[in-house]
């Protein structure tokens, strides 16, 4: 365990706005110095949600920069490079070659993936904590008929297996990139060349794996970003639990926000029953499972996605049963010292310290937190916040943890730890 003292409140909420504001780049939060120099898509709405229990304009901000990446098909792109740190991480803006595209946005270099569609969630909580009504209100009216234009492309052009839920093509738009769930269809790739990335990143996963991220990447990239490439021949193809349980939130979020842009809740609402429908292909009797598209499977490996879905407050109260009393068990829960792991703990693939393969991180422990309370779980809700601001103090704003012991692991003063530590604080969750 790292020697760090524990610090009180006012003191740790000091210590969280001082790491945002050191990865403040003027116009948004790199996720952490070095390692991520550039704008990340769910990190940077994390950071939205935490620094908007104070600075309503600032969380605006972020989003704004992040949307200012928007393509015009309405994708919203997992990285936002920065032009002055163009080599500094790979694969970067010479690799995703957005520029060549014609509905990616001019002089915003991007990736060309997405990542989970957590914003209008954001900016719903964004709305419904600031103190100054009328800033948010026009924040909600600017950003409103983007968020729309962003559920619309999730529920046509990726909506690859034609049951309302929204596919993710390459792990990375699942943001829990090196989980097992993976492991299967990656390796069912046919003979990817090496050698792409030799060495990638020290601590990251199975070599081969890397590999076939970037063949991944650049066949969609070579298919020109193409839609119809997507449904007929990409040959990675999920539907995964958790970007879809977030999309649902996402939903019903829109559905409270239209009408402070004028518009009709309806359709959201309608959105959000159709993914719950979808959802229940993923149900496996006692917990959501990846579903591979191309294998025509549910992934074996059960991991923290597997709650997204109870971020859905009509979710039945039979699955929100059989989902807590997983999440309890000493599959999760019940066996961390330091909950939640990100793969269950007695998966093969388990792992106390490879990224996603089972460290908690402070932004799943936050979604399976608003998940609890959206079901009125008040002492599960209490014990996640609680558990999460131990981690914090105890070990500092690390990417990661070590579920037994609590150690941190990778980046330090990583932002969206930082910031969701601020929405915690501000909800007094200690007390
Ligand atoms: C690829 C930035 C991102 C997070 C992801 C995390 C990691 C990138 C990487 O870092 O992914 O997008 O280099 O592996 O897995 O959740 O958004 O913090």
């Amino acid at each position: 365990m790292e020697g760090r003292p524990a610090v009180d409140d006012t003191a740790l909420g000091r210590e969280a706005w001082s790491v945002l504001d050191a990865n403040w780049t003027g116009t948004a939060t790199v996720p952490a110095p070095g390692l991520y120099p550039h704008q990340w898509n769910w990190d940077s709405t994390f950071v939205a949600i935490g620094v908007g229990r104070r600075d309503t304009r600032r969380a605006g901000a972020e989003l704004l920069s992040l949307l200012a990446g928007q393509w015009r098909t309405g994708m919203v792109p997992h990285i936002v490079f920065r032009a002055t740190h163009a080599d500094a991480y790979f694969p970067g803006p010479s690799v995703w070659c957005s520029q060549d595209h014609p509905a990616a946005p001019n002089g915003v270099p991007t990736s060309g993936l997405t990542q989970p569609p957590l914003h209008a969630l954001a900016v719903w909580w964004i709305w419904r904590h600031a103190a100054d009504r009328d800033e948010a209100r026009a924040l909600v009216r600017l950003l409103y008929p983007m968020l729309v234009a962003q559920h619309d492309y999730l529920a046509t052009t990726r909506d690859l297996g034609g049951g309302g839920l929204a596919a993710i093509v390459h792990p990375w738009e699942s943001g829990m990139d090196d989980s097992p769930v993976w492991d299967a269809p990656l390796d069912a790739l046919a003979s990817v060349p090496r050698g792409y990335r030799p060495g990638r990143l020290p601590g990251r996963p199975l070599d081969d794996h890397d590999d076939r991220y970037v063949w991944l990447a650049l066949r969609y990239r070579d298919s020109g970003y193409d839609g119809t490439y997507l449904r007929e021949d990409h040959p990675f193809a999920i539907e995964d639990p958790m970007f879809n349980g977030v999309w649902l939130a996402s939903c019903h979020a829109l559905a409270e926000l239209a009408p402070l842009a004028g518009a009709d809740p309806g359709p959201h609402r309608e959105a959000a029953e159709r993914i719950r429908e979808g959802l229940r292909r993923l149900w496996s009797g006692d917990a959501f499972h990846a579903l591979d598209l191309r294998a025509g499977r549910l992934s074996p490996v059960c991991t923290v996605g597997a709650f997204g879905p109870m971020l859905d407050p009509g979710l039945p109260s039979d699955q929100v049963a059989k989902l807590v009393s997983l999440l309890e068990s000493p599959r999760f829960m019940g066996a961390a010292g330091y909950p939640v792991p990100s793969c269950e703990i007695r998966a093969t693939q388990f792992d106390r310290s490879r990224y996603w393969r089972g460290p908690s991180w402070v932004n799943t422990n936050w979604l399976l937190r608003r998940a609890a309370a959206v079901h009125g779980l008040d002492d599960l809700a209490r014990l996640l916040g609680i558990c999460t601001l131990r981690l914090v103090r105890q070990a500092g704003f690390r990417e990661c943890f070590d579920p037994f012991d609590g150690s941190g692991r990778g980046s330090r003063d990583f932002s969206w730890s930082a910031a969701l530590t601020l929405d915690l604080l501000a909800d007094n969750v200690d007390v």
